[in-house]
């Protein structure tokens, strides 16, 4: 019998329980379901405890996490980075954009982290900067995880970049399975087909591949949602997609980690899922986004409160693209002042802008760097963005000064190797 895939998660206890459901309401353990099958090559290895060290392991342990723009990527590597420095481990962390200014490598280097950013295209088109990243990142101490977030509309990402890393790069590293985060704001609308799924058809095609190709999916944000939300995505997701077990977390609170932890440890026959992939209805989906980056200085006379600062202009930012009918990807702005960090983030147009990490500080003067992603032409972005943000400065009697803006709409995908074969 081929079981049904699945991670049950018991809301009563708060405890995952992984495992395979097959058929009767009977569920395997992971690890128990990967020995009784066929495993490929490699040694079967799994910790039933998050917080046990793999002593066999020699390699680098290389660990993606994918998934759309917004899903909780940076929050969950942050958040693994932690456990693993916790076992003394040295970390290594890979972020990427299409362009340079990233607010997600300044939220992790402000952990503590060590972070090479792979900037101007995403890994796919630009393997051999990812490799080289990580060479440079591990020339004082090689590093026991490679913790690599890519950009969150790319997709193939097991063609061009798992099987390349595992088939052509010459140092070997140690592949954990990987793990897709399945975003509930537009997953539940694109998934459950509704008409008002917020992007077009060809970017929902590239939302729905970046599952396809996925080892197991992580449903992200359970502290936000009903039993019954999760119950309906967790459906909706091994309906669509087989055979891809299911994880339940909070990337914010931490709810589930302890089963992400023992998934990141199994070893077998993973990143194997190459897509039967469209590159043109891809390309389309990716160029329907208008992509921003932008720098601000900010100064003013009287401090002021950095992280309502940053709050508003989220809202104003969030008004502006619901009068254009332009829906939100990602829009994330991070504030930097002799110390003090804020993050506010809006995933989706339907949210409300919130604050990923407050600082609490006042401050008379902070660096900016925005990002957005958000379903509306380039040039319209920029002009709502350099607009918002004078007038928001303007009424909190705060200077502002744009430093650098670059918007554009991502270029076509050409992956450096693409190893569909095998
Ligand atoms: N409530 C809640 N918020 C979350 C959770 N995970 C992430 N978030 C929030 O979602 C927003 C986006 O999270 P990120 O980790 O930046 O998402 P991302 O996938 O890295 O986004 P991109 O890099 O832009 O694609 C932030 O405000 C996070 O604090 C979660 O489990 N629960
Ligand atoms: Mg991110």
């Amino acid at each position: 019998m081929v079981p049904s895939t699945g991670l049950a998660y018991s809301l009563e206890k708060g405890q995952f329980t992984i495992g395979m459901a097959m058929g009767a309401g009977t569920f395997l353990l992971a690890s128990e379901y990967l020995a009784q099958h066929e495993t490929g090559p490699d040694t079967l290895s799994s910790s039933s405890n998050c917080r046990e060290t793999n002593k066999m392991q020699t390699n680098p342990r290389f660990i993606m996490i994918g998934g759309f723009l917004g899903a909780g990527k940076t929050t969950t590597v942050g958040r693994l980075a932690n456990h693993y420095r916790s076992q003394g481990k040295n970390i290594i962390i890979v972020t990427n954009d299409q362009a340079s200014d990233l607010v997600d490598t300044h939220t992790l280097r402000s952990q503590g982290f060590q972070v090479g950013e792979v900037a101007g295209s995403c890994f796919c088109c630009n393997f051999n900067e990812l490799t080289d990243t990580v060479e440079k990142l591990g020339e004082d101490q090689r590093p026991d995880v490679i913790l690599a977030e890519p950009v969150g509309s790319c997709t193939d990402l097991v063609a061009t970049v798992i099987r390349p890393l595992q088939d052509i790069y010459s140092q070997p590293l140690d592949i954990a399975p990987y793990g897709v985060i399945l975003k509930p704001s537009h997953g539940a609308r694109i998934l459950s087909g509704k008409k008002r799924g917020g992007f077009s058809p060809q970017a929902n095609y590239i939302f729905r591949k970046q599952l396809e190709e996925a080892d197991f999916v992580l449903l992200n944000r359970i502290d936000e949602l009903s039993e019954e939300e999760v119950t309906e995505l967790t459906t909706l997701i091994e309906e669509q997609f087989e055979e891809r077990p299911v994880l339940r977390i909070s990337a914010k609170t931490g709810d589930g980690f302890e089963g992400l932890c023992t998934w990141l440890e199994q070893r077998g026959h993973f990143g194997q899922r190459v897509l039967d992939i469209d590159y043109e209805v891809y390309a389309a989906g990716e160029a329907e986004l208008g992509w921003l980056n932008c720098q601000v200085g900010l100064v003013a006379d009287k401090p002021f409160d950095l992280d309502q600062w940053l709050v508003t202009l989220l809202k104003r930012l969030q008004d502006e693209f619901d009068q254009a009918g332009a829906e939100t990807a990602h829009l994330k702005v991070i504030g930097m002042s002799e110390g003090f960090y804020t993050v506010a983030n809006l995933v989706s147009s339907g949210s409300e802008p919130t604050l990923s990490l407050p600082s609490g500080a006042q401050v008379t003067q902070a660096q900016l760097v925005i990002n957005a992603r958000v379903a509306i032409d380039p040039e319209r972005l920029a002009d709502r963005v350099r607009s918002t943000v004078q007038q928001t400065g303007q009424q909190g009697n705060v200077a502002v000064a744009i430093s650098a803006l670059q918007s554009f709409r991502p270029g076509r995908p050409v992956p450096t190797h693409r190893m569909a074969d095998g």
